[in-house]
């Protein structure tokens, strides 16, 4: 898949509302930090379009960036924040859960995983949510620049051991030097043309 073209087209910042249009979607969550907005940047070869989920109040929200005029890549807003109020971490699963199990469009979703840190709870917790909802799931590990090439296959390994995931779902990747971006946009093809 080539990136021909990418916009902002709107935003879901409240459980069971609309999407902003029908198109298949591919949904990204992860932890806040884990390099989410970077890797969205890197997949879509742009520099400054997840940078629109950085604006103060859009961070909470689900936002949609239709691709190709083919699908909407969602960014799910990061949870995990240590120092969000318990209230407002309650809210942001809500809204995820919400999306996750109402969307009639959704034919994946892109968990991401910071390569040094591994799956944890919170990660497990959606990733099961996401299982149980028999949605399609990628595991891609973040930042894999920062390990030394034995690292690499560890983190890999084990990623794939805690998911139960097979390895074809598995992937590593760095916005930073690109390394399994190629990869990714071809599992998110594969997504949507078995969706
Ligand atoms: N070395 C390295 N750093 C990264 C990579 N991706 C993100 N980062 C850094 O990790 C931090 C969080 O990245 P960001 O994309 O804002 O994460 P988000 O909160 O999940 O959207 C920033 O300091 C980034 O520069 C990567 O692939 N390699
Ligand atoms: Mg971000």
């Amino acid at each position: 898949m080539k990136i021909t073209s990418a916009e902002f087209v709107g935003a879901v910042a409240k459980p069971g509302q609309p999407p902003p249009g029908l198109l298949p979607e591919i949904a990204v969550a992860g932890r806040s930090n884990v390099g989410k907005s970077s890797l969205i940047n890197a997949f879509l070869g742009r520099k400054k379009l997840a940078r629109i989920s950085k604006q103060p109040g859009r961070t909470r929200e689900i936002n949609f960036f239709r691709i190709n005029d083919r699908f909407h890549l969602v960014d799910l807003p990061g949870y995990g924040y240590a120092k969000a109020p318990e209230e407002v971490r309650r809210a942001w699963g809500r809204l995820i859960e919400s999306y996750l199990s109402g969307s009639q469009q959704l034919r994946g979703v892109v968990m991401l995983i910071d390569a040094r840190r591994g799956i944890r709870d919170e990660d497990r917790r959606l990733f099961r949510f996401i299982e149980e909802a028999g949605t399609p799931a990628l595991l891609v590990l973040t930042k894999i620049d920062k390990l030394s090439w034995s690292a690499r296959a560890a983190a890999v390994e084990r990623a794939r051991i805690d998911s139960g995931l097979p390895e074809d779902q598995v992937l590593a990747t760095s916005a930073k030097t690109r390394e399994g971006i190629p990869d990714l946009l071809a599992s998110v093809e594969a997504l949507l043309t078995e969706g």
